[in-house]
């Protein structure tokens, strides 16, 4: 399988998260990307690649332009106000207030983040676009013929929505990824969010729309992280009514209870007859993972990946979360070689 990584990825390395009421070193490291590179290449899972240029226009398919503007100036005009640690929101547009854009930078930050614990510093915006380009590079193999991509891409990508942070995320890479395989010529995409999270801003960005299926599992929003995003009952609207699919978890749920989950998405998947698989890996389901509830063990991560290889769908998997660090690279590479032994 053909791997696409960036070493601009290192441009992203803040030294805040805001965690617990304290600013911790950030879950969401450099160190990440990294170890799943090492593990690729120990493995030999194929040839990995430098991604190409293709400029703003994929962005702006899936991105308000102003919230791009912001995203590139965000960090500039925060040190040109006077701050001096990173940029972190602290005033949002809540129930009943103006929804508007105000000039402040503090102000922007507050009404373009949808979560407060992501730091926005030096390096953030290009590290956000080399992952962006990493999906892309990745999804023109899949357009081309490939069976299979894996875009190694950090900062991660599924809570970013059309004009919405947070959540480790800026771009969304899966979802750039996927509208770039629409405009390929795929007539239906869909998309498996396998992170523990749900991901509420690629569910929003398709959330109207019938030609791109959002099926994910995850952690029950009333328990976990993005809280606000992620019941069964948000199952779509317009013409996307019915092409939106969410199996929240509860705390505990150990691989049984999450592979018959991954058995009604697989279904949903092979009932909408899509043209191509996008997955958002995240393997911030494992059972020690620092920030997540469920109990996947590494072996789990092979049995799902050889269920994910028998859909038999030209895939592109883009990594999301996962923040145990020691076993992120096994982890990952263990869905990635047992979609390969499915194929084989
Ligand atoms: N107590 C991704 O996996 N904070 N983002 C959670 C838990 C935010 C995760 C706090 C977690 C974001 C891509
Ligand atoms: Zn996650």
């Amino acid at each position: 399988m053909l791997t696409v990584f960036s070493t601009d990825h290192l441009l992203r390395s803040p030294r805040t998260e805001l965690y617990g009421g304290e600013l911790v070193r950030p879950h969401e490291s450099p160190q990440r990307a990294q170890i799943v590179l090492e593990r690729v290449l120990a493995q030999r899972l194929g040839e990995v690649i430098a991604p190409a240029d293709f400029g703003m226009a994929p962005l702006l398919r899936v991105h308000d332009p102003e919230y791009i503007e912001f995203l590139q100036q965000a960090w500039t005009d925060w040190v040109a106000a006077g701050n001096r640690g990173e940029a972190i929101p602290d005033c949002w547009p809540a129930r009943r207030m103006a929804q508007r854009r105000p000039h402040s930078i503090t102000g922007k930050l507050g009404y373009y983040a949808m979560a407060g614990e992501s730091s926005i510093s030096q390096g953030t915006w290009e590290a956000a676009g080399a992952a962006a380009a990493v999906a892309l590079t990745a999804a023109s193999g899949i357009k081309n013929g490939a069976r299979a991509a894996f875009a190694l891409c950090r900062p991660p990508g599924h809570h970013a929505a059309r004009d919405l942070y947070g959540g480790y995320c800026f771009l969304n890479n899966a979802a750039i990824a996927a509208q770039y395989l629409r405009d390929g010529g795929a007539a239906r995409v869909a998309i498996l969010d396998v992170d523990f999270h749900h991901g509420n801003g690629t569910q929003d960005i398709f959330y109207e729309r019938a030609d791109v299926l959002y099926v994910s599992l995850h952690g029950n929003p009333a328990d976990a992280f993005p809280y606000f995003s992620g019941y069964a009952d948000e199952t779509g609207a317009g013409d996307g009514d019915g092409f939106t699919l969410n199996l929240p978890l509860p705390p505990g749920t150990e691989f049984g209870v999450w592979q018959d989950a991954l058995r009604i998405a697989l279904a949903r998947i092979a009932q909408f007859r899509a043209d191509a698989l996008v997955v958002s890996l995240g393997v911030d389901t494992f059972a020690q993972d620092p920030i997540s509830f469920f109990r996947l063990q590494s072996q789990d991560f092979s049995t799902y990946g050889r269920m994910l290889g028998d859909c038999a769908l030209p895939t592109l998997f883009v990594l999301e979360g996962g923040y145990a660090v020691g076993e992120i690279g096994i982890n990952v590479v263990n869905v990635l070689s047992g979609f390969e032994e499915a194929q084989a």
